[in-house]
């Protein structure tokens, strides 16, 4: 069993239940640490307080409010956070956002803002939280992000969030290399799709869970605690050596031709 007892893990990306970001604070909470939970917006406020009661960490938890895209409030956020608890060891990064037009229409057609976006929400706020998190992780640390396939590959409709995660799992070289020398490592998972609010209304999500199901060799799709034992893992001690890594947790689809 791992045993995350006095460490603090800041989880980003809390929507709901269905949200990968829970799926990990609820392995994270198993192991014992102490969690941090932010939320996006006000909007998003009390779904955030009543997932933290049914953690069951009421008496331990936090939880604030950050707009990742926003500089003074992720500066805001690890003010508090080292004025609560002065260490931290592990943060995770569950976030991504593109306007919906761009994962709609042709590729072609992605605007200028759209791309702005999408990678200022998805890609530059890794870089603006590891910032934020480094000074306090005093004792080394571990850093990780969410990434998907459609990075590497063309899937209809992903487009610019495509284009985003290929930064995004570039810039966790990137700071891998940064980091490393300070004893904080950073990692990616590229997860298997799975039906969250990110991927409700995407037009046949249903067809992607299916070619899974269809073609991965476990015959089935992965679910947001799955997700949430890698992250565990690669934030504690046992994954020591691992960083710039980015690991499959998608019932092995992706290593299938046909
Ligand atoms: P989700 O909708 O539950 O989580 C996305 C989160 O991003 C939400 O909590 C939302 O509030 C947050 N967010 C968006 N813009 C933000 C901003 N400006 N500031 C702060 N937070 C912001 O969906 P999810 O599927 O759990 O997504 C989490 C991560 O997992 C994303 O990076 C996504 O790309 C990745 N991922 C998802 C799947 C999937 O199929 N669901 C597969 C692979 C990777
Ligand atoms: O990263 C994602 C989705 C992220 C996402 C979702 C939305 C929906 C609502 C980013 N921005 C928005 N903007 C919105 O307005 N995934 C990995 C899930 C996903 O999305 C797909 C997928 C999969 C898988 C889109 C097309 C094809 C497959």
């Amino acid at each position: 069993m791992i045993d995350m007892k006095g460490k603090v893990a800041v989880i980003f990306g809390l929507a709901n239940k269905r949200s990968i970001a829970y799926g990990i604070a609820q392995r994270f909470a198993e192991a014992g640490a102490t969690l941090v939970l932010s939320y996006q917006s006000e909007r998003l406020k009390r779904e955030a307080e009543s997932l933290v009661a049914e953690l069951g960490q009421q008496e331990t938890a936090r939880i604030y409010q950050c707009d990742v895209s926003r500089d003074e409030e992720i500066d805001a956020l690890f003010a508090q956070i080292k004025e609560q608890y002065g260490t931290i060891h592990s943060v995770v990064h569950a976030v991504a956002f593109a306007p919906a037009d761009e994962i709609k229409n042709d590729f072609l057609l992605t605007s200028r803002e759209g791309f702005r976006i999408a990678h200022d929400v998805s890609v530059y706020s890794l870089i603006a939280v590891a910032r934020g998190a480094a000074p306090l992780m005093e004792a080394g640390g571990a850093i990780v992000t969410l990434t998907y396939y459609g990075a590497d590959k063309v899937f209809p409709n992903y487009n610019v969030m495509g284009v985003a995660k290929a930064a995004l799992e570039a810039t966790v070289r990137y700071l891998a290399a940064s980091l490393g020398p300070r004893g904080i490592r950073v990692n990616a998972i590229s997860a298997g799709p799975i039906k969250t609010l990110a991927a409700r209304g995407i037009g046949d999500f249903s067809k992607i869970l299916d070619a899974v199901t269809e073609r991965a060799p476990l015959k089935r799709n992965v679910d947001q605690l799955e997700v949430g034992g890698a992250a565990l893992f690669l934030c504690s001690d046992l994954a020591s050596g691992i960083t710039g890594e980015v690991t499959f947790v998608d019932c092995g689809f992706n290593i299938t031709g046909i």
